[in-house]
């Protein structure tokens, strides 16, 4: 990891297989602006004196801005929204359109990455390998049962979360979605999901960075 210097731009703290793959997506599908910097969780460079210093949470996703850093998901994608309005990713003009937006997206960040995190990070809520382990006894049925939920709450109109209109949420919706399979849940047993999952594969900014996650770590 080689950190930014400066802060006259955007720079964007991001990692494989993590949340701040949804910032990266709504980032150059908008056509921002931004420098990206890998961040190596094989190697703990989060928790890197360096990298604390940046941001003491020791998470990415991280937005370094020219007015200090933002972090939070939910927070970075309406930023990114509102500096973009042309991409029509939030309803800006529409308070509860927009408040529906932010439930979603706060939901995904307060229930379903957390219910993940269950099985990744368990170390989180205990000291004990016996209750580590036990925090992933229920993390295939919670991650089944948000998709479920948010199949009959969100999919069934149109096909994207909002309805017709492409927003920030279907980004973040696709980031946990590649999270399934290692979750213990067939994506292919939920077909709204799965659907929305292959139409946000048509779009080129999720290809292009997808494929960059999936490059090995230099
Ligand atoms: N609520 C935060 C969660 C950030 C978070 O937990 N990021 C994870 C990756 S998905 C992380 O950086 N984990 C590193 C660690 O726990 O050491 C958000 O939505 O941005």
């Amino acid at each position: 990891m080689t950190y930014a210097g400066g802060m006259t731009s955007h720079t964007l703290y991001w990692s494989s297989n993590s949340c701040s793959l949804a910032s990266h997506l709504v980032m150059q599908h908008v056509g921002a602006d931004f420098n990206a910097v890998r961040v190596n969780f094989a190697k703990a460079e989060q928790r890197s004196p360096q990298y604390l210093a940046l941001n003491p949470k020791g998470r990415v996703p991280v937005l370094v801005t020219p007015r200090g850093i933002l972090t939070e998901t939910p927070a970075i994608l309406h930023y990114v929204a509102q500096l973009h309005p042309q991409a029509g990713l939030a309803p800006l003009d529409d308070p509860f359109a927009l408040a529906q937006l932010q439930a979603f997206n706060s939901y995904l960040c307060s229930t379903v990455h957390v219910h993940h995190a269950h099985r990744v990070r368990g170390e989180r809520w205990s000291d004990d390998p016996a209750v580590v382990e036990a925090l992933k006894i229920k993390v295939t049925q919670n991650m089944h049962d948000s998709f479920a939920y948010i199949e009959q709450a969100y999919l069934q109109t149109g096909p994207y979360v909002m309805g017709e209109a492409l927003s920030t949420g279907d980004f973040y919706l696709f980031t946990l979605s590649t999270w399934l399979a290692g979750d213990g849940v067939d994506i292919r047993t939920l077909p709204k999901a799965y659907a929305h999952q292959q139409r946000m594969l048509q779009l080129p900014a999720v290809q292009q960075v997808v494929a960059l996650h999936a490059t090995p770590v230099a």
